[in-house]
């Protein structure tokens, strides 16, 4: 069973933008609500942190800021690939907020990304490539390892994206990086295999958050 002492929960990019209605939704992504909050009341966590995407209107991950692009194509800025999205994540709009239904008590950090007009940030810890070809740190690693922690949990939106990056750049940083999968859903649902495969050559580890039960 987890000693869960050392850990953080990180709730990445819960917010209405990534559920059915709202500007790049994913498929089922209200589902994982439920689940999340279980574990927020639970109190099974000693730390929660959450992220919140946050982007500037004209943002350079838009297909809209590119002249004849549309959603979803990919082009190279700055040498490596991005996808462009469609516009979401406005700052300062309804459904930029973190989710109305988040039991966000126990939430001691928020961590904004994307507000950068010019590099795209999925991850919590690092940003995107930006014109120097550097991914610059949010802060984040920092905060948990000052506070001693050694585990990171990751669930939210999306699975392929901002929880696989997070993901991947806590191991890089030496946490103990975990995806509570069920807590979960893709953007790209063909993307599962590649996701787990990606996940685990990275140092990280899947659960399923029943698994989790009986840890605290
Ligand atoms: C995300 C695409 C663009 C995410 C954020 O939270 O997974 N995906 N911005
Ligand atoms: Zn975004």
């Amino acid at each position: 069973m987890a000693d869960l002492t050392r850990a953080v929960l990180l709730l990445a990019d819960i917010q209405p933008d990534f559920m059915p209605g709202g500007k790049l939704p994913v498929a089922n992504g209200a589902d994982i609500l439920t689940g999340i909050n279980k574990l927020l009341d639970a109190e099974l966590f000693p730390h929660t942190v959450a992220t919140q995407d946050w982007h500037p209107p004209g943002h350079i991950s838009f297909a809209s800021s590119h002249d004849g692009r549309a959603p979803f194509e990919v082009i190279s800025l700055y040498g490596e690939d991005q996808v462009l999205w469609p516009d979401h994540c406005i700052q300062g709009t309804d459904s930029a907020a973190l989710h109305a239904d988040l039991h966000l008590k126990n939430v001691e950090m928020i961590v904004r990304k994307g507000w950068d007009p010019r590099v795209d940030s999925y991850s919590g810890f690092r940003h995107n490539w930006n014109e120097a070809g550097k991914r610059p740190p949010t802060g984040l690693g920092g905060y948990l390892s000052e506070l001693g922690i050694e585990d990171a949990y990751v669930c939210g939106l999306a699975r392929d994206v901002c929880v696989r990056w997070t993901a991947e750049d806590a191991a890089t940083l030496g946490f103990n990086a975990t995806v509570i999968w069920d807590l979960t859903r893709p953007v790209d649902a063909a993307s599962d295999d590649e996701v787990r495969r990606a996940l685990a050559a990275s140092g990280v580890r899947i659960v399923e958050s029943a698994e989790l039960w009986g840890a605290a």
